[in-house]
């Protein structure tokens, strides 16, 4: 499936990241994506960093046919082929990963490809090598992932001014401090523990949308 730049754009209000580590006692990782889908997330990354191929492929190919369901995109982080594999509606990678261009290129023109960056230079170079959308990060600080640079506001600011594709802010991002990011021209949050480590996951989908909505578009 196809979705256009607008849609894709739309989509970066709540942008959500998947963890099983946090999944409680008898809960799949499905049940509570469809919970987090039912109750606003407007996007979601599969991020298993820790199930091998063939696990890491089921959960996403379960993930990939409830997304179709609730009409919202989603991407595989890291893995192409198993992004093409499941039919995914694309791709998330990192500045480590193999070059943005060389991925364009393998997953053809209408799949969304997500890039990590932390400058102006590296979201440029993401742009320039057919990138959908940015994710930039960390603004806040964040144990979920450990090596993640963490950045000013301003940074954020200068980031999303310098490309015309829609960044996405990521790292630390929670219900306190969702409107600090007001102003930085950020199109959306993108959350893995202000979710997934939520007591109720669903709740924390509904309350993180509107204040996302508040954030980016300012109606108060
Ligand atoms: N990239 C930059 S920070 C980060 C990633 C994947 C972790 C975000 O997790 P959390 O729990 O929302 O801080
Ligand atoms: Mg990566």
């Amino acid at each position: 499936m196809k979705f256009t730049e607008n849609e894709i754009r739309n989509a970066m209000l709540l942008y959500a990241i998947t963890d099983r580590s946090w999944l409680k006692e008898g809960e799949s990782l499905a049940g509570v994506c469809e919970n987090v889908l039912k109750n606003g997330a407007t996007f979601l990354q599969i991020r298993e960093k820790d199930l091998d191929g063939d696990a890491f492929e089921k959960e996403a190919g379960e993930l990939k046919e409830l997304c179709g369901r609730y009409h919202v995109p989603f991407v595989v982080n890291d893995s192409v082929e198993i992004a093409m594999d499941i039919g995914a509606d694309g791709v998330h990678v990192g500045q480590s990963d193999i070059r943005g261009r060389d991925i364009r290129a393998m997953i053809g023109p209408d799949k969304i490809l997500g890039i990590s960056a932390g400058t102006v230079e590296e979201a440029r170079t993401a742009e320039n090598a057919g990138a959908d959308y940015i994710g930039v990060g960390a603004v806040f600080g964040t144990s979920t992932k450990k090596d993640a640079r963490n950045l000013t506001i301003e940074k954020l600011q200068e980031i999303s001014g310098s490309v015309s594709i829609p960044v996405v802010a990521i790292g630390g991002i929670n219900r306190g401090n969702v409107k600090e990011l007001k102003g930085s021209g950020v199109y959306g949050i993108a959350v893995i523990s202000a979710i997934f480590a939520a007591e109720d996951p669903g709740q924390a989908a509904r309350e993180l949308l509107e204040l996302s909505k508040e954030t980016v578009y300012g109606n108060e």
